[in-house]
């Protein structure tokens, strides 16, 4: 397991003891100075400042948008709902200097209060969505508008598109109690206990997992990893493993996750390359789910979440993919051509992974500003023209070997 960052209590100011009645002749004892009271909150996130600019192999958004006029403008601020300070927004970017985004929300209010810091960091996240903007209504477009991206199963392994829902009346991970884990559990089963054939399956608990399953479902790219450091330093892992855990239909194409980033992730995945199918029973699940469970969401951001790389449609359209040629000099040169598509280049084990195998996973990198429809579509549209690309560098191989 990583670090765990604790949420420190704002000390109380040492109060100076009753001085010693004095003698006569002697002069008065002077009063002592009155000290100033230490706000650990706010020492915390001015030397976090420091940090972040002191290390110039860091290259976060939080680093690149926190300037000293946004930190000493917000140091000392919070929310009415739950106290939340800049600490805690900023405190994953602190501690792992090599995040990209660095950020969290602590609560739905903190994407209003603390807009000076965030505004710009998803604006530049989701393609320029400025402050002015608001996210659309939710669209799933026509699901069967989209095929198979590999007919002949040549270089997609797997396709997969989760979204993330956070449900109605509870906070978000830093602000949770144990209690509240476990309610947000017993609410996310009797959902799964409505939910039709074939989206039908059961729920697995976190606790009482062996390690053996636990790290299979991992392995097959199923379950969430344990003890991600970014998550723990933004306290979102607390009473770890209660009230967490997944559910999946029998032949574990639907599933769920309870408890990790968001209060639920919503996945549908399948072998090969037929993003039609994979997204339908996404949209089927979805709409099955919000029969029995009301989800949070915000006029300008769309559906709320952890973190602000998911906000808006919240959907990560995935494709695990070979393609060797484009990547033969390795992830960060396929990820400048995929810039070219807006689209983001994982390892084959999610974020923060390396590439086994020559598979890497492609998504599409914006969220917000655009329909559901439409993010699938950029994951769609950007990874056809990779392996037209792939091909052409198969071809132009075959002339030089001729
Ligand atoms: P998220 O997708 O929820 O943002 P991660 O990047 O950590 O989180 O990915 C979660 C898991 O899903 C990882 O095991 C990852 O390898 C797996 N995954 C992502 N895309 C695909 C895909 N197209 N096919 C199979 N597994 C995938
Ligand atoms: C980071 O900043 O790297 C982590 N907190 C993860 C951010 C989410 N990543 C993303 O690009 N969607």
């Amino acid at each position: 397991m990583g670090i765990f960052v604790s949420k420190k209590k704002i000390e109380e100011p040492a109060q100076p003891e009753d001085p010693e009645p004095s003698a006569p002749e002697e002069p008065a004892p002077s009063a002592p100075e009155p000290q100033e009271t230490v706000n650990p909150d706010v020492e915390y996130v001015v030397s976090g400042f420091e940090k972040l600019q002191a290390d110039p192999a860091c290259h976060s958004l939080l680093k690149k948008h926190l300037s000293k006029e946004v930190l000493d403008k917000l140091k000392e601020t919070k929310t009415s709902s739950f106290n939340s300070s800049l600490r805690d927004v900023i405190q994953s970017g602190v501690e792992n200097l090599d995040s990209g985004i660095g950020v969290y929300a602590p609560d739905a209010e903190a994407y209003v209060v603390f807009s000076l810091l965030l505004d710009p960091i998803i604006e530049e996240y989701h393609g320029g969505f400025a402050p002015t903007h608001n996210h659309p209504a939710p669209d799933f477009g026509d699901t069967n508008n989209f095929g198979d991206l590999d007919p002949d199963a040549k270089y997609i392994v797997s396709t997969r598109i989760r979204c993330g829902r956070s449900v109605e009346g509870f906070p978000f991970n830093p602000n949770m109690n144990q209690t509240q884990y476990q309610d947000l559990e017993k609410l996310a089963e009797t959902s799964f206990a409505s939910l039709p054939e074939p989206l039908a399956g059961t729920y697995y608990p976190l606790l009482g997992m062996t390690d053996e399953t636990k790290n299979q479902l991992i392995e097959d790219h199923f379950l969430f990893k344990e003890g991600d450091r970014f998550l723990q330093a933004a306290n979102a892992s607390r009473f770890w493993p209660t009230g967490r855990g997944i559910f999946h239909n029998k032949d574990k194409k639907f599933l769920v996750w309870v408890g990790e980033e968001d209060h639920l992730r919503i996945i549908s995945m399948q072998e090969g390359g037929n993003v039609g199918e994979v997204y339908s029973r996404l949209v089927q699940g979805i709409q099955a789910m919000e029969k029995t469970l009301k989800f949070s969401q915000s006029a300008r951001f769309g559906w709320l979440t952890f973190c602000p790389t998911n906000l808006g449609t919240t959907i990560r359209a995935s494709v695990h993919i070979k393609l060797p040629l484009l990547a033969a000099s390795g992830m960060e040169k396929l990820q400048a051509v995929a810039d070219k598509f807006q689209l983001q280049v994982r390892g084959s084990s999610g974020e923060h992974s390396e590439a086994v195998g020559g598979k890497y996973d492609i998504s599409n990198r914006e969220r917000l500003g655009l329909t559901e429809y439409e993010a699938v579509e950029k994951m769609y549209k950007g990874v056809e023209e990779l392996i037209r690309m792939e091909k052409e560098a198969e071809n132009k191989d075959d002339k030089k070997e001729e």
